[in-house]
Formats: C-alpha cells, structure tokens, sequence
C-alpha cells in the first residue's frame, strides 16, 4: 500500500460551482476544514490558465502539507511539481504515464465499475476514483448511479484504495464506508457548501467514525 495516500477526504475542483467565490479561496476554506488532497480538474481551461491555477494550487495545499492531483495533465503536474495526476478513460494510458512520472508519484484513476478497477490496478494506478455512486446532475448521461454495492464488488478485487464519488453527501458516507471504501471525492459537498470548513469537519468526521464492518448477522 503505499503510504502517500494519507488522505480520505479527496476535493475535485470546479469553479463553476463555487457561487461565485474565488476558487483558491473556497479550497483553502476547504484545507483549513482538513482536507489534504485536491485534485484540480477545469477541464475546459486552456492549458496556460490550467497552468496558473495549478501554480496557485501547489503553493497553497503545500502549506496545508496537503496532495496536488492534476486531472489528465502530466506536463502540468511536472510542471508544478504536484504530487500526481488524474487519469480518466480517455488520457494516455496508465504505464505511459507512469514511465513519465516515475514510482514517486501518485496514480489515481477514475472507474465506474469493478472490472475497470481490476484494470487500472493491474496497469499500475495507485487508487482509483469510482462513480458516479449515486445521483449527482453533472454525470446524469452516464446511466443509472452505481450504487455502493458497487463499491464493495470492487474491493473484494482490488487492494488499491477505492474512493467512492458521485452524489456524496454526509449522510451518505457510512453506507459508503461500510461497504470498503477508503473514502469519498466531492465537488459539491465542498465548493457549493456555504460553509467549506465546516463542511469539510463533517465530511472528516463521517468519514473517520468507527463502525463495525457490515457483516453478517449471526443467528
Ligand atoms: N466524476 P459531486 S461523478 C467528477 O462517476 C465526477 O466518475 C464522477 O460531483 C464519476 O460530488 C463526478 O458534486 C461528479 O456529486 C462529482
């Protein structure tokens, strides 16, 4: 396992959904509330703009001794020295990408099934990303969410750490965590909350609540 992904708790940027706030300064909020691994996606940034929000972002997770995960970008993440990127279906392949970074730095993959988990830990991932769990309106056009019996389909194959997205909200986490999840990517939960630092306690605290694994009763 490697000891990196220190983190459960894994913010997915989206500028858009910030209610018009600074993203930089919703995602301190954010790292201030405990998050310690942002992933910076904007997908539809220009790679120079990409490129200043990455700097931005690396500057300050650094002070938060927080990981910096660039969605698809390799030359980005070298770049800026983050500590890994985002891979989704249509970026280079995993061992290509590898071969760029390196063994330090992190992999993680974005999954929406058990046998493509299987797969992205079989060509080298360090984690994958597995969604959409449930309901969430920017992933409606993929199907029917998941659900986190999903999530546990997964892990019993796969000994990367899962990290369940898609419709995560508080509430929801033990069900998520219950089912062998390592922990959960938001965007909204996070970027919408008026709160982010208070969201961000909730989050941590769901996520960090001792439960007895789901087993089954005995008679
Ligand atoms: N990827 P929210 S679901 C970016 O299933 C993303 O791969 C998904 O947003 C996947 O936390 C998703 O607001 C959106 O539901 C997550």
């Amino acid at each position: 396992m490697n000891p990196r992904i220190d983190f459960n708790l894994y913010l997915v940027t989206d500028r858009h959904q910030t209610g018009g706030r600074p993203l930089d300064a919703v995602v301190k909020e954010a790292l201030e509330g405990g998050v310690r691994a942002v992933q910076l996606r904007e997908k539809d940034l220009p790679v120079r703009e990409l490129f200043r929000w990455a700097e931005k972002l690396r500057s300050l997770t650094a002070g938060f001794g927080a990981r910096l995960f660039i969605n698809d970008r390799v030359d980005v993440c070298l770049a800026v020295e983050a500590d890994g990127v985002h891979l989704r279906a249509d970026s280079l392949p995993t061992p290509a990408v590898r071969r760029m970074l390196g063994p330090d730095r992190l992999i993680g993959q974005s999954v929406h099934g058990r046998s493509e988990a299987i797969e992205a830990q079989r060509s080298g991932a360090d984690f994958v990303v597995l969604g959409p769990i449930f309901d969430t309106p920017s992933k409606r056009t993929m199907g029917k969410p998941l659900g986190a019996s999903e999530i546990r389909s997964a892990a019993v194959h796969v000994a990367i750490p899962i990290f369940a997205i898609g419709g995560i909200r508080s509430e929801r986490i033990p069900e998520v965590m219950q089912s062998g999840a390592r922990g959960v990517a938001v965007i909204s939960a996070l970027l919408q909350a008026p709160n982010p630092r208070a969201a961000a306690e909730r989050l941590l605290r769901e996520i960090k609540t001792d439960r007895p694994a789901a087993t089954v009763p005995s008679a």
